[in-house]
C-alpha cells in the first residue's frame, strides 16, 4: 500500500514539487469548496454524509457550495433544504436532476412532518421540480470558484458529472464541462463500484453503478486526466459501519433530529449501517490525516454489466481507497463524532 497525501497526489498530476506542494497543503488554513453530488433517496447514508459535512464546515475544514441531486424523486430536493436548514446553511444551493433513476423513500417524507401547524424541519425549498438542474448548480458552482479549489464529493448514480462532461459552453461559463472540471476541480471523491471479492462472491455489482450503469461508463470514460479521482470500494463503507447505539445516544441534543428519524426510518435501531458516502467525504476533506491509504494509480474500467475493475496504470487518473483494520478503528470514531456533532448555527436551537 501507498501512503500517499493529496498533495504529492496533486504535485505528480500538475507536474510541481510535491515537496513544495505539501508543504503548502499544511500550511493552508483555507476552507475546502465542496460540492456534495449525492442520491439522497434510499440509503440513509448519504444523510449521515451530508450531516458530517456541516459538522466540518463548522470546525472551518470546508465550505459546502452546493448540493446535487442524482435520482429523481420530488422530496430530495427539500429533504436537503431542510438539513441545510437544520445545520443553519438553508441558502446552500441546491440543483437535482430530471432524468436518472426515480427512487421512492423511506425517510424523505421527513422534511413534510408537522409539528402542531409548523414544519418539524422548516424549508423553503418544496419540490425537487423547483430546483435548478444539477449541470447548470454544477457549472455556476464551479465557474464561480477559484482555479484547482473545489473537491467534488459523488456518492451516488454519475448522472450529474456525466452531464457536466457532455456540457457545453453556455451563459454561465465559455468553457465546456471537461474544461471547467479541469481548471476548477482538485479531487473528485466517489463512493462507487467494487474492486475484489465480497459477499462470497468473486465481484458485486454496486449499486451505483448499476443503478446508473450508461451514466457511470460516461463519467469515467470522459473525466479528464489530470484531476485526481479517488474511488472508495463498497468494501470500505462494509468494513466500517455505523454503530448503532450512536444513533440511540449521540443526538438526544435536540428533541428532533432529522439524521436520527432517518436513520431510523431507513434501518431501524438494530443495524450498523454501512458507511460508503461517509468514507468519500472523510477521504475528500482529510486527505492527508492517514484514516485510509491510496492505492497505485490506475484506471477504472465500467462495463456494460456495471461490475468495475481496476487496471494499474502509472500515468493513470484513478486510484483507490485502502484501509486496514488499524485504520478502521479510527475512521469508525471519526465518522460517528462529525456525524453527530452538534450544530454550530441550528435553525432548531
Ligand atoms: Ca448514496
Amino acid at each position: 500500500m501507498f501512503r500517499l497525501s493529496l498533495a504529492v497526489l496533486a504535485a505528480a498530476l500538475f507536474d510541481c514539487s510535491g515537496l513544495h506542494a505539501e508543504s503548502e497543503a499544511a500550511q493552508s488554513v483555507k476552507p475546502t469548496p465542496v460540492i456534495f453530488d449525492t442520491d439522497i433517496t434510499g440509503d440513509c447514508d448519504d444523510v449521515l454524509a451530508l450531516a458530517m459535512l456541516h459538522a466540518l464546515q463548522d470546525r472551518g475544514e470546508c465550505e459546502l457550495k452546493a448540493v446535487t441531486i442524482s435520482k429523481v424523486n420530488p422530496l430530495a430536493a427539500p429533504f436537503v433544504d431542510a438539513v441545510n436548514t437544520f445545520y443553519g446553511r438553508g441558502e446552500i444551493p441546491i440543483g437535482a436532476t430530471r432524468d436518472a433513476q426515480h427512487r421512492p423513500s423511506l425517510y424523505l417524507k421527513l422534511c413534510k412532518t408537522l409539528d402542531g401547524e409548523s414544519l418539524r424541519y422548516p424549508h423553503d425549498l418544496l419540490s425537487s421540480d423547483d430546483a435548478p438542474d444539477a449541470v447548470e448548480v454544477l457549472r455556476r458552482t464551479l465557474s464561480e470558484s477559484e482555479d484547482a479549489s473545489v473537491v467534488i464529493i459523488q456518492v451516488g448514480l454519475a448522472a450529474n458529472l456525466a452531464d457536466l462532461l457532455e456540457s457545453k459552453a453556455d451563459a454561465i461559463s465559455p468553457l465546456d464541462g471537461p474544461t471547467l472540471l479541469r481548471k476548477k476541480c482538485k479531487l473528485i471523491s466517489v463512493m462507487a463500484g467494487c474492486f475484489g471479492p465480497t459477499l462470497g462472491k468473486p465481484r458485486h455489482d454496486e449499486a451505483n453503478v448499476v443503478n446508473g450503469i450508461d451514466a457511470m461508463r460516461r463519467f469515467a470514460e470522459l473525466s479528464p486526466e489530470d484531476v485526481p479521482v479517488v474511488w472508495s470500494d463498497y468494501r470500505i463503507g462494509i468494513a466500517v459501519a455505523y454503530p448503532r447505539e450512536s444513533i440511540a445516544r449521540d443526538f438526544s441534543y435536540v428533541q428532533h433530529h432529522p439524521v436520527r428519524e432517518a436513520y431510523l426510518l431507513h434501518s431501524g435501531p438494530n443495524h450498523d449501517r454501512p458507511t460508503w458516502d461517509l468514507t468519500s467525504v472523510l477521504f475528500a476533506i482529510r486527505p492527508d490525516d492517514q484514516y485510509f491509504d491510496l492505492s497505485e494509480p490506475g484506471r477504472v474500467v465500467v462495463d456494460e454489466k456495471g461490475f468495475t475493475e481496476f487496471h494499474a496504470d502509472a500515468n493513470g487518473r484513478d486510484r483507490l481507497l485502502e484501509m486496514g483494520p488499524e485504520q478502521a478503528i479510527r475512521v469508525i470514531e471519526v465518522q460517528r463524532a462529525l456525524s453527530s456533532q452538534p450544530p454550530r448555527h441550528s435553525s432548531s436551537q
